[in-house]
């Protein structure tokens, strides 16, 4: 079921019982007959142009060698338009069997792992030579590096680690004395909690993992008016630990779901259980065979919610393959961050991030409080579906810091726990369900924003439905 190189780690922590849910099972193989009508399926070029299976050798090879050598193969049937599609495998074990087998006899070419749900390898490759002669096989679907190392200098230190300052924002206070905003007062989150807690749901977070040193997450998560759920703090095996030495994912896991004990904030969804990823050691180009990695794992121990504010600068089929085959074969609902890069840096603001920009996925992105727009920085677009205020207060590294965490990223954590307190006020809605009603209840609704989508979340609305 695993990558052999990324299987996840569990890291026994605090955590209650439930482990696992089992293994959710995606769609079903289809059978090998349906190959022959793939016509019906687009080809990824139609699906998203522009990605790397257009570039020529050449400029591929480039990449290849910013990526240490190191390619996702994707494989498929000699004659099928695709190996994967909506979470629908269209190669039987068979020809992946002979895929594998052809791409490993060329020349240069070593195996680095052969995942075994999605028709799918990683391999190094030692030349240009071997990326052509891999390219050219009728099992080929695609190749892509893991990892775009080019563009990450003017990323680098964008949108992406911190410890955060301290709060110096207002302080609202929740009956149990935990620290909250007035902007959650705006999107109507107090009123929520009078009618949902987030119990029954779990949340994954696929981040940077949660700081050690912060007991909001080390002793106290299940306590005071949070208590009956469950914490797991996981990471993937290319991970040196389940716990955070960036900062970003502790901030998110705060405003998610930190709990209401009388100390530090307020989390949205305070009686909800958390899946917590570890997946990077940052958020920016983070490596796709890790991002794919984590959204199995997440799936696999049962994430109904999913929150992911990270990018991988391209678009990448060894994840979007990965998010559909969850998607499109469980009820999860991911979220992805628009996307933060800063004030005229040359990255064009309205350029929303993979994976947000996948139609699976719910994007979201923030608004100034309390006049509203997204300013300078912040990413929009069309792709866009949900705002919510920037600029929040959350846990720091350790117990007693209170910070404040902004960007598209603090939005996409608001718009995940508001998810959660409806799905678990409303338990028997599918997911498309809780999307639409999310939808429904924002601020332009029935009218769709060019920058920010349906606009701001009402939280109140969103639980009650009216
Ligand atoms: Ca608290």
């Amino acid at each position: 079921m695993h990558f052999r190189r990324f299987s996840p780690a569990v890291l026994a922590l605090a955590a209650l019982a439930a482990c696992s849910d089992g293994n959710p099972a995606g769609p079903a193989d289809l059978d090998p007959s349906l190959v022959q009508s793939q016509g019906d399926i687009p080809t990824r070029q139609q699906q998203r142009p522009g990605t790397f299976i257009e570039k020529s050798d050449a400029e591929l090879w480039s990449f290849v060698q910013a990526s240490d050598g190191v390619v996702a193969v994707g494989l498929k049937a000699p004659g099928g338009v695709r190996g994967t599609w909506r979470g629908k495998i269209l190669v039987d074990r068979n020809q992946k069997a002979q895929g594998r087998a052809a791409v490993l006899a060329q020349r240069g070419v070593q195996l680095v792992s052969a995942d075994e749900l999605l028709p799918r390898l990683q391999v190094r490759l030692a030349d240009q030579a071997a990326l052509a002669a891999i390219r050219k096989l009728p099992f080929v679907d695609y190749v892509e590096p893991v990892i775009v190392q080019q563009e990450l200098p003017q990323f680098a230190g964008i949108g992406g680690c911190g410890w955060g300052s301290a709060w110096t924002g207002d302080r609202q206070y929740t009956s149990t004395g935990d620290v909250y905003s007035q902007k959650f007062t705006g999107m109507n989150i107090p009123a929520a909690w009078g009618l949902s807690s987030g119990s029954g749901i779990k949340i994954g977070l696929i981040d940077s993992g949660i700081s050690s040193g912060q007991g909001q997450f080390t002793s106290t998560f299940a306590s005071g008016s949070s208590t009956g759920r469950t914490l797991s703090l996981l990471r993937i095996s290319s991970q040196p630990s389940a716990y955070d030495d960036c900062g970003h994912g502790t901030k998110m896991a705060g405003i998610i779901a930190a709990p209401w004990d009388g100390q530090s904030v307020a989390g949205i969804a305070y009686r909800a259980s958390l899946v917590s990823v570890r997946h990077a050691s940052g958020v920016a180009a983070v490596n796709a065979g890790d991002a794919a990695s984590s959204v199995r794992t997440a799936n696999q121990n049962g994430a109904q919610v999913i929150v992911m504010a990270w990018e991988s600068l391209n678009w990448m089929w060894q994840v979007s393959d990965e998010i559909e085959y969850w998607h499109y074969g469980r009820q999860v609902l991911f979220f992805g961050a628009a996307g933060t890069s800063g004030c005229w840096d040359g990255i064009l603001d309205s350029n929303v991030i993979f994976p947000a920009d996948m139609p699976e996925v719910v994007a979201v992105t923030g608004v100034t409080y309390p006049s509203g727009g997204v300013p300078c920085g912040i990413h929009h677009g069309s792709d866009v579906e949900l705002t919510s205020y920037l600029d929040v207060p959350s846990t720091g590294r350790y117990t007693a810091d209170v910070v404040g965490m902004g960007g598209s990223s603090n939005a996409t954590a608001v718009a995940g726990g508001i998810a959660a307190l409806v799905w678990s006020r409303n338990p028997t809605m599918t997911r498309d369900q809780v999307r639409a009603r999310l939808q429904q209840t924002a601020q332009y609704y029935p009218s769709r924003n060019s920058r920010e989508g349906y606009g701001l979340m009402n939280a109140l609305k969103a639980v009650r439905g009216y």
